[in-house]
């Protein structure tokens, strides 16, 4: 199969993306070897589903931290064409405390371009500060042509520091830089690392306290996830970045426990706070209550036998619920194909959720995950599964009809293919229009989602055009 989509292209591009797929074998699964190459420049002239890195910057990391203004620094698009499209919901007033749903941007005109931006952006800053006054911090995201004429935005940052009395970050990611967001977050970690980290005081410590680092509450994510730290007796003083605050990263340097869900966004900050402050941290996946009953174990296992038998009860209280849900939509699921193209950390946290309904995996992957993702991914999947990097929109149409599949979980630029070729989709991203999906409040969401999707009775109304 992989032989025959890989013959519609030329010789050298054929070499190239065949490195990218992979079949699992059993021994890959014990092993955890993974051949997959990943985290290298997209073939120029394939329609890739990456994004850049501003978007990891702007979009992913930095966006949902609620009481900044972050300035799309450069031409009106960038901003303007991401505007509101990750629904990383937060709590507050807009416009007084909460500025996640603007779209601030300094709108450079050819005259920017030209004689430089600098004193636009200076402008800028004093005005948001002034029309906003309750803002905590402004950060600068940088787009290609900053970077491209020279911007000492470095310079305006500190100057503005002072002036205004809140820091004004910059950061320097202009879309250009490296092969995907996934640089995009890592610039950004760097950034608040930088500006940020152990800049503020906690002023009670105690013995529980926990983060939760990259969670970006996405359809309420972050929050459907606290309530079960909190229940099984944690208490989380931050959220990275979904609902959260410059003084939550401020004072994570705290936590006793960073417990972190996207690993390939925020790995680096988990690693830098275990390097300077000695804070540990784990990886846990609230997908599906099967994931989730074992994270909260292993979360508990880090803290005294109080913690670990609220676990236990909090499990047991859910269980009646979960198993509910799971009696009402298995049958209707059952033995249904998925197949899943998703960023870098959903494509392999969120099986156990399908398979927790019955559904089976045959194809999955990431847009721009890294060699250890991979690793981690493998030993997930069963025999047989398609594994695959960076594939291009021809390539995923191509899988999508050969192994039958009864399901594709993508994004927004994929959704309407599939749904014009009669095959039943959720935005993976986004959660279309719904969520949230962690947690056990978040499965009873996800499981009434896919049976909706691919029991619609729409798919048999439909003339397909071929
Ligand atoms: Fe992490 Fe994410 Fe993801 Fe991601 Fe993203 Fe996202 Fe994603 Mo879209 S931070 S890697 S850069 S879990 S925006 S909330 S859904 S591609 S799989």
């Amino acid at each position: 199969m992989l032989e025959e989509l890989l013959e519609v292209y030329p010789e050298r591009t054929k070499k190239f993306k065949k490195k990218h797929f992979q079949v699992v074998e059993e021994e890959n699964i014990e092993s955890g070897k993974c051949s997959v190459k990943s985290n290298i420049k997209s073939r120029p002239g394939v329609m890739t589903i990456r994004g850049c890195a501003y978007a990891g910057s702007k979009g992913v990391v930095w966006g949902p931290i609620k009481d900044m203004i972050h300035i799309s620094h450069g031409p009106v698009g960038c901003g303007q064409y991401s505007w509101g499209t990750r629904r990383n919901y937060a709590t507050g007033t807009l416009g007084v405390n909460n500025f996640t749903v603007m779209q601030i941007t300094s709108d450079f005109q050819e005259r920017d371009i030209v004689f430089g931006g600098d004193k636009k952006l200076e402008a800028l800053c004093k005005e948001v500060k002034e029309m906003f006054p309750l803002a905590k911090g402004i950060s600068i995201q940088s787009e290609c042509p900053v970077g491209l004429i020279g911007d000492d935005i470095e310079a305006v940052g500190k100057k503005m520091t002072k002036e205004l009395g809140v820091p004004v970050i910059p950061v320097r990611c202009e879309g250009f830089r490296g092969v995907s967001q996934s640089l995009g977050h890592h610039i950004a970690n760097d950034t608040i690392r930088d500006h940020v980290m152990g800049t503020r005081e906690l002023e009670e410590a105690g013995p529980y306290d926990v983060a939760i680092i990259g969670d970006y509450n996405i359809g309420g994510d972050a929050w459907a996830s606290r309530i079960l730290l909190e229940e099984i007796g944690l208490r989380v003083i931050a959220q990275w970045s979904g609902d959260g605050s410059i003084n939550e990263l401020g004072i994570t340097h705290k936590s006793k426990l960073n417990l972190i869900h996207c690993y390939r966004s925020m790995n680096y900050m988990a690693k830098t706070m275990e390097k300077e402050y000695g804070i540990p941290w784990m990886e846990y996946n609230f997908f599906g209550p099967t994931k989730t009953i074992e994270s909260l174990r292993a979360i508990a296992a880090h803290f005294d036998e109080t913690i670990q038998a609220n676990a236990e009860r909090v499990i047991a209280a859910y269980k009646d619920e979960m198993d509910e849900v799971i009696e009402k939509y298995h049958p209707r699921l059952e033995g249904k194909k998925v197949m899943l193209i998703i960023g870098g950390l959903r494509a392999r946290h969120t099986i156990g959720a399908y398979e927790d309904l019955g559904m089976e995996i045959v194809a999955t992957g990431y847009e721009f995950a890294h060699k250890d993702d991979y690793e981690k991914t493998i030993v997930e999947l069963k025999e047989g599964t398609v594994l695959y990097d960076d594939p291009g929109a021809f390539d995923v149409e191509f899988l999508s009809d050969k192994l039958d599949v009864d399901l594709m979980g993508a994004g927004v630029k994929e959704k309407y293919v599939y749904h014009k070729l009669g095959i039943p989709f959720r935005q993976m991203h986004s959660w279309d229009y719904s969520g949230p999906y962690h947690g056990f409040d978040g499965f009873k969401v996800f499981a009434q989602d896919m049976d909706t999707a691919i029991n619609s009775p729409v798919w048999n109304l439909m003339d397909l055009p071929f």
